[in-house]
């Protein structure tokens, strides 16, 4: 009886799809269309409950839980190897050549510019007077030695991803890259954008050192002009489609040199990129005024 009934249902959904909307007919549609209910049902079910309008996944939930509370500290991760210029992406950012201060997170206070305590390690976050709600974390350098350097960071990211106020978890991730004509991307550095990883925090890559990649491919029987554009297309071909193309990307980057002029205009598009990247009002706004602000 179920079976006739579920036939006939199945020959005018056929019809429908067939002379009232030919275009596009997939097999996706029929497997959603209301038979499959008839299907699903003993004969004995009274009436089906009604499937929800709208599907509520979890991370809808988990991203509702994730932007609770009002935030004032901007924290960032920051990843890349030993000498990449880390620091000085940081005191660029801040506008400062201060050393940075331990971040104390039950006071909310900046303790005493200790430089050796504060890079290196994870969890004990830094910032600079000139600009404390930025709050940084320095990660080991992931390239060096074995697996737990990598694995310290995503463990780091899971865990900040469980902090129930909005201040406590990590906002972005700014990732350092030197460029080098000879040593395209590390192994780990890859490693890292093939994992998916807790929280989906958006990820900035910083290529620093564009300068040296320039002074690495320069040939003099070029202009100026021609010989940045080289070095353009280099970071393209070798760091940024290997980056793209994996499972998870980098949302934007920003090459970064020392050429003094350029510094500023460099550190705004990070911030515009790293901001463009949030999906948090209050987080924009936040990144935008503590790096402007110098209270
Ligand atoms: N040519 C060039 N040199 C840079 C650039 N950025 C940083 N440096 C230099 O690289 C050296 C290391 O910079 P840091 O900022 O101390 O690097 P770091 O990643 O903080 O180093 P560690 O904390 O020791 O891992 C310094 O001498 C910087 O002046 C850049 O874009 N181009
Ligand atoms: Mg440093």
């Amino acid at each position: 009886m179920l079976g006739d009934l579920n036939d006939i249902m199945r020959k005018i959904w056929e019809y429908i799809l067939l002379y009232i909307f030919p275009q596009p007919r997939t097999p996706l549609i029929l497997t959603a269309s209301p038979i499959t209910i008839f299907e699903a049902l003993p004969s004995t079910t009274p009436s089906p409950p009604l499937p929800p309008i709208t599907t509520i996944t979890n991370s809808d939930i988990y991203d509702t839980y994730r932007f609770q509370g009002t935030p004032s500290r901007f924290r960032i991760l920051v990843i890349g190897r030993a000498d990449c210029g880390k620091t000085t992406l940081l005191q660029r950012v801040c506008n400062t050549t201060e050393d940075p201060c331990i971040y104390d997170d039950k006071s909310k206070d900046l303790l005493e510019p200790t430089l050796a305590r504060g890079v290196h390690d994870i969890n004990r976050p830094f910032a600079f007077k000139s600009n404390p709600r930025l709050i940084f974390h320095d990660s080991p350098d992931i390239e060096a030695g074995d697996e737990m350097q990598l694995q310290e960071v995503l463990s780091f990211l899971e865990e900040r991803t469980k902090a129930t106020d909005v201040n406590d978890q990590v906002h972005a991730i700014w990732f350092c890259i030197v460029l080098n004509n000879c040593r395209p991307l590390f192994p780990k550095e890859l490693e890292f954008f093939r994992q998916k990883r807790a929280g989906n925090v958006p990820t900035i890559v910083i290529f620093t050192g564009f300068d040296d990649l320039i002074t690495q491919i320069y040939d003099i029987d070029l202009t100026e002009h021609e010989n940045r554009r080289i070095a353009e297309l280099h970071v393209e071909e070798h760091f940024r489609r290997p980056l793209q193309a994996c499972i998870s990307p980098p949302c934007a980057d920003v090459c970064f040199d020392d050429k003094d002029g350029f510094h500023q205009d460099q550190v705004n598009i990070l911030i515009e990129k790293t901001t463009s990247s949030l999906d948090d009002i209050a987080l924009k706004s936040l990144l935008i005024s503590a790096q402007n602000s110098d209270s």
